[in-house]
């Protein structure tokens, strides 16, 4: 199973990601987790470049390229790997973050990006996509609660989170097999006890 977690910052997605692993270890499945931008030593040095505070306007071409740059390296050498180990790989964000952040945020078109979909990963999606959504303003807040620190992203302004959510809520509700639409601005125990019956869900479907 090739399992991302999406949503806006502050959401719970690496939360949730931790807490997935624990119960699928648990259960005797073995897990990489990994994240985008990132994964590889590569995508780990694409990753401080983007998320780096700079004086040089960053094009939203070049963001949108260096993401898929990095997600190129890790697919071919992270992820399609473990998978064919038959590992579960969890994944903090993965392709639907390109068009809620370079599509709903910056404004690249949805199209230029459905092509470089596939031109990088053809038809390879994540078996289980789980959206965590909140007001923008809670999952900044929240992510704010966890460290002072900004990246280059999280000083954007709340309109832009309020489109990066839009995208993902319609993208969600366009794929309804792949997606599944969690209520993040419910207390932290309630929103695990709906991943929780995910998991049993999902194990349940593997025997
Ligand atoms: N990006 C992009 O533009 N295009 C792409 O294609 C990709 C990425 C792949 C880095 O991502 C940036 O890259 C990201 C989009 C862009 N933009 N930003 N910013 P990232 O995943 O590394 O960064 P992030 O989204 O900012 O993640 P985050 O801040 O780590 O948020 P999170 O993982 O969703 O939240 P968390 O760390 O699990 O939780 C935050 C805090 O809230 C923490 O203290 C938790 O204990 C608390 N929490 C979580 N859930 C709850 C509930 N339910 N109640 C109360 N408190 C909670």
């Amino acid at each position: 199973m090739f399992i991302s977690f999406e949503g806006i910052e502050g959401v719970g997605k690496t939360t949730h990601v931790k807490f997935m692993a624990e119960m699928l270890q648990q259960a005797g499945i073995t897990v990489l987790v990994t994240r985008e931008p990132g994964g590889t030593p590569m995508g780990e040095e694409i990753r401080n470049i983007l998320l780096v505070h700079r004086h040089e306007r960053v094009v939203p071409m070049t963001e949108l390229l260096l993401m898929f740059a990095a997600r190129a390296q890790h697919v071919d050498t992270v992820i399609r790997p473990a998978l064919d180990r038959n590992q579960w790989v969890l994944c903090d964000r993965f392709v639907d973050a390109s068009y809620a952040y370079q599509g709903g945020g910056r404004g690249v078109r949805m199209e230029t990006i459905a092509d470089l979909e596939t031109l990088v990963l053809g038809d390879f999606k994540p078996d289980l996509t789980l959206v965590f959504d909140a007001p923008a303003m809670m999952g900044l807040q929240r992510a704010k609660g966890r460290s002072s620190h900004q990246d280059r992203f999280e000083q954007e302004k709340m309109d832009f989170f309020e489109r990066v959510r839009e995208v993902y809520l319609t993208r969600a509700k366009s794929d309804p097999k792949r997606c599944r639409i969690i209520d993040a601005s419910r207390a932290l125990i309630d929103v695990q006890k709906d991943v929780s019956s995910i998991i049993h869900e999902l194990i349940d479907g593997q025997k």
